[in-house]
Order: C-alpha cells, then structure tokens, then sequence
C-alpha cells in the first residue's frame, strides 16, 4: 500500500473514495465539506437525506458511503470528527475511530483508492499535529488486505502539509 501526501483540493485529486468532514447531519456546510457538495452536485446530498431517514444522524466516529456524484470518484465517505473541546472529552479516540471506520467502509468495497482530509483540523479547532500523528498511528496500525493500493492523505493548508511531511 503507497501512501502519498499531497497538498490539494481534495474534489479535484482522482481516487475511487474521497472522505468528507461532515457532521452530524449530513445536510453539508463549510471547509471541505461544502466544497465536496459544490463539486459533486445535488446527488450527493440526496443520497444523504436518504441515508439520515434510515438511520438517522450519523455519530461522531461513525462513517457512511454515498455516491461521489460529478466528483473524479466513485464514492464519497463521509464522517464525523469530533468537536475538540480541550481533550478530555475523548477526542483522540474519536478521531481515530473516523479513520478506521472509514478505512472499514473502503475495505468492504472495492476501492483500490482512497483520499482523507485532515479530519476535525478546521471548524471543529482540533489541534493540528496532534490530529496528524493519529491519522497516521490509525492507517499504519490498519489491517489493510490486499485491494486498497493507494491512501493519500491531502492537505489543505500549509500547516498541516508542513506537520505531515516531518511526521511521515
Ligand atoms: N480540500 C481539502 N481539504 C480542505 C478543503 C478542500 N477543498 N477545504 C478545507 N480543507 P473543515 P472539520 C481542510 O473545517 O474541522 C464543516 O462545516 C481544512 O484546511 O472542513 O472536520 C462541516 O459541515 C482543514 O484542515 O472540517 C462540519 O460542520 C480540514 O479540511 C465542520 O465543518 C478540515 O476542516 C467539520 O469541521
């Protein structure tokens, strides 16, 4: 598995899955969260409203599958990170539980690719590095079998490139 880090909009980078930084609702909002939206079409979130009358509002740590809509993939995955709000608040097992979930969904299809945000490190405050070194502890200790080739993990802005590329 080639993990590779890059510095993008994460709706213009090709992979068969794109992971939002949703939240609960899934009805959409800022950060890369509306960009995947604006990109991918109305589909999207249709495919969402219909997912959230299933089941309800997705949890925090807790992932879902839709279509990718117009976006360069076949899947978007879209998950919860949580709020920080000091780190007492079991924050780092969250956001961990983001990646796995995620990286759980990837294996039970077939995506050979996937792309993540940095999950939780805008709107949601959660502190950059630290957020950096469990994104990547929860793709190096995953049990990965042999169909997911490719993870990027894409960075937006220069802070978290910088943390990134000293950490991998
Ligand atoms: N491509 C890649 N990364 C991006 C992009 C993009 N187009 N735009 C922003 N980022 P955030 P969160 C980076 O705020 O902290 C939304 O309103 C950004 O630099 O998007 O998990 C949701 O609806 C940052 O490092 O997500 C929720 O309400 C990272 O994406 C809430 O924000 C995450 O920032 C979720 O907050």
């Amino acid at each position: 598995m080639q993990i590779n880090l890059l510095k993008a909009d994460i709706t213009t980078v090709p992979a068969d899955a794109i992971v939002n930084a949703a939240n609960s609702s899934l009805m959409g909002g800022g950060g890369v969260d509306g960009a995947i939206h604006r990109s991918g079409g109305p589909s999207i979130l249709e495919a969402c409203k219909e997912i959230v009358r299933r089941q309800g509002p997705c949890a925090p740590g807790d992932a879902v599958i839709t279509t990718a809509g117009d976006l360069p993939a076949n899947y978007v995955i879209h998950t919860v990170g949580p709020i920080w709000n000091g780190g007492g608040h079991g924050e780092a097992e969250l956001l961990e539980s983001c990646y796995r979930c995620c990286l759980d969904i990837a294996t039970e299809r077939d995506i050979r690719s996937i792309s993540f945000p940095n999950i939780s490190t805008g709107v949601y405050r959660f502190p950059k590095r630290e957020a950096a070194e469990i994104a990547i502890a929860a793709v190096r200790s995953f049990p990965f079998g042999d169909r997911l080739e490719t993870l990027n993990f894409v960075c937006f802005d220069d802070e978290n490139q910088a943390i990134y590329e000293k950490l991998i």
